[in-house]
């Protein structure tokens, strides 16, 4: 399997996944700013919307979106159970993947992150993030993880929830939710894959940063 990745977005859940099932994976960094893979490839011609994650399975195809990729490396590796194989529990599942990615991800990350989104959509973005984080809260205080045990689900929730970090809101505000999140960082799987990413998003940084004049 081969992931396309770009440091800290959202393919870091299926790193996460990747490594939590102990699954034999390559990892290409993709700029997306130019849509270069770092095999390169034009990234824009592996997927039309040049978005990551991309995931080439051995087979040879190619899956996009979050919460089929994710889903995909779960059901490979049963064994490391990071997704229900009930018919409810996998709905429940399916349930928290789509609030992740259209509720948080699309709806309130997207936006302020985005540095050519207007400031309308931003201020929109931020209405809105304060019931989607509500209803995670609810749900996080009564729960470990967000179902049954730790999966998919939470390494997409811990993935987004970084993001806050480089926006307006304050997660502290919403105390089980910011407790979850330092909670699952510890996770093994978790902690590599933040430490990894963290330094690759660094260098990148470094590496764009202008010279000093
Ligand atoms: N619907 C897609 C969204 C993926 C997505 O938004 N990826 C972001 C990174 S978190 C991206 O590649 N952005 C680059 C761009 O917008 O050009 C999914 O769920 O996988």
């Amino acid at each position: 399997m081969k992931l396309y990745f770009s440091p800290l977005a959202c393919s870091m859940a299926t790193r996460i996944a990747l490594y939590e099932a102990g699954a034999d994976a390559a990892f290409v960094r993709v700029d997306l700013a130019t849509k270069r893979a770092d095999d390169g490839a034009d990234f824009g011609a592996v997927t039309p919307l040049g978005l990551v994650p991309a995931l080439r399975t051995d087979d040879g195809e190619l899956l996009t979106e979050n919460a089929a990729i994710l889903q995909y490396v779960a059901d490979r590796s049963p064994q490391a159970r990071m997704a229900p194989d009930d018919a409810a529990g996998r709905a429940r599942l399916q349930q928290w993947l789509s609030f992740i990615g259209t509720e948080l991800h699309k709806t309130v990350f997207s936006p302020l992150l985005d540095a050519s989104a207007p400031d309308a959509a931003r201020d929109y973005a931020l209405k809105k993030s304060g019931p989607r984080l509500d209803v995670l809260e609810r749900h996080i205080e009564r729960h470990e993880h967000l179902v049954d045990e730790f999966g998919v689900a939470d390494a997409y929730l811990v993935t987004v929830l970084n993001w806050t970090a480089v926006t307006p809101i304050d997660l502290t505000k919403w105390s089980a939710t910011h407790a979850y999140a330092a909670r699952v960082r510890t996770r093994p799987s978790v902690a590599r894959a933040f430490a990894e990413e963290s330094a690759l998003y660094a260098r990148a940084r470094e590496n764009a940063r202008p010279a000093t004049p």
